[in-house]
């Protein structure tokens, strides 16, 4: 995969204006960060993408990508030069229609966003959270307690696909919950960022099945009352949202409340499993389970992938960039940048990583923080108290997804403490 001049081999055609040669300065470099075969084993190539320079031309998809630190953060964090509501994804939301009504946070410039963010602010606010946190603690206990001592299980689908798609639904409110539906859905999501691979068609291929559900799940009628659903549906009653914009946002929850969690979870096991010692810390000091989440995010980066669209012609690292031009934003090899962060390939426990990228950056920072970092920080704490030792017992495998990063399986055994 080393760097090269040569022209793209097997381009996709890209319909209306965007511009389709490499700003003066930005190496061409003829490669699918969206393969398989580098999603599966990414480290490599976001090393070599940072040593394109600031941003490399991507030929196949005619864009721009960024994978150092600081440039990253500058595109992904200003929301005024370079926008959301164009979609997040390689498809440009201005030429292309896109597969699902656009989200109101994610797919959303200000005002809209700002109106659509503020509701949301107040559905997950510190108040409810706090209300969640012990509910998530004791759920997180009884599954581990469940889990410990089995000869051997799969941590993915045993563990960080059942706690999310439990307590979340559960603390959203759903009547009635599809954890598989969930997981579907998700995936949909997450694979619409990248071009249409087979990984895309393998996710969209349920959605005749699963979008009419999530859409039946997020109205007012499937929704206890006094949960965070009927929270954002409440914004209805103040004259802040129609009907319609507050299913859009019950649909957020459900988009980025599961496979980001689900990815996270998995990561932070095989972080711990992989690194015996930080998992011995975080027993002997469970309060480092705050920092431990902080670095599994900086090291594994549950979305790897969002892109964003200048709106007008500018300038970054001294770089033209044309207006209209997508650039595809590594949050993954920022996040491992060693200019940024010393011995960056190093899983460090109490490294507290302070400025990654993880959860994005400026205005569209997620919104849920609080909420993944309690179930995680609930999982964490039932493995400290509960397990002496989290023992690898088969070969990790990586998921391909266009934009998230998580594990496939990770075969385990937990010893009782
Ligand atoms: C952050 C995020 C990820 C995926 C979907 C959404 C948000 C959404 O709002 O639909």
């Amino acid at each position: 995969m080393a760097p090269t001049d040569s022209e793209a081999s097997n381009p996709v055609l890209i319909e209306g204006h965007r511009p389709v040669t490499p700003p003066d300065g930005v190496a061409t470099w003829d490669v699918d960060p969206f393969d398989e075969a580098i999603l599966s084993y990414p480290r490599d190539f976001y090393r070599e993408l940072r040593a394109q320079g600031p941003f490399a031309w991507i030929p196949r998809y005619a864009c721009l990508m960024c994978g150092r630190h600081q440039e990253t953060e500058e595109v992904f964090s200003d929301h005024t030069r370079f926008v959301s509501s164009r979609g997040v994804g390689l498809q440009d939301f201005k030429l292309e229609k896109p597969w699902r009504p656009p989200s109101m946070l994610l797919e959303a410039d200000p005002p809209e966003h700002t109106r659509a963010r503020k509701v949301m602010t107040r559905a997950l606010s510190p108040r409810v959270v706090k209300g969640l946190r012990e509910y998530f603690r004791t759920e997180a206990d009884k599954l581990i307690d469940r889990l410990i001592d089995v000869e051997s299980f799969d941590v993915v689908t045993e563990l960080a696909e059942v706690f999310p798609t439990t307590v979340v639904p559960a603390a959203i409110g759903l009547k009635e919950n599809n954890p598989e539906f969930l997981v579907a859905y998700g995936a949909m999501v997450f694979d619409t960022v990248g071009p249409d691979n087979e990984i895309r068609r393998r996710a969209m291929a349920k959605a005749p099945d699963v979008v009419p559900w999530i859409t039946q799940a997020c109205t007012r009628e499937q929704l206890l009352d006094d949960y965070i659903g009927a929270d954002v549906h409440d914004a209805v009653t103040t004259g802040e949202l129609n009907e319609n914009e507050a299913a859009m946002l019950v649909r957020s929850l459900f988009s980025a409340g599961l496979d980001t969690t689900i990815a996270a979870i998995s990561s932070a096991v095989w972080c711990l499993g992989t690194h015996p010692d930080a998992f011995a810390a975080l027993r002997q000091d469970q309060g480092l389970a705050k920092a431990c989440f902080e670095e599994v995010l900086r090291f594994t980066s549950p979305v790897h992938t969002f892109c964003r669209t200048a709106n007008v012609d500018t300038e970054v690292a001294g770089i033209r960039i044309e207006a209209d031009t997508k650039v595809i934003c590594s949050l993954a090899a920022a996040n491992l940048d060693e200019e940024k962060w010393p011995d960056a390939s190093s899983f460090k426990i109490d490294r507290k990583p302070i400025g990654h990228l993880a959860f994005g950056s400026g205005i569209h920072r997620c919104v849920g923080q609080t909420i993944a970092r309690a179930e995680v920080e609930a999982i964490l704490t039932a493995l400290a108290t509960r397990v002496g030792a989290i023992e690898i017992t088969g070969p990790a495998t990586w998921r391909p997804s266009n934009a998230i990063n998580g594990l496939a399986t990770l075969p385990v055994r937990l010893t009782r403490q």
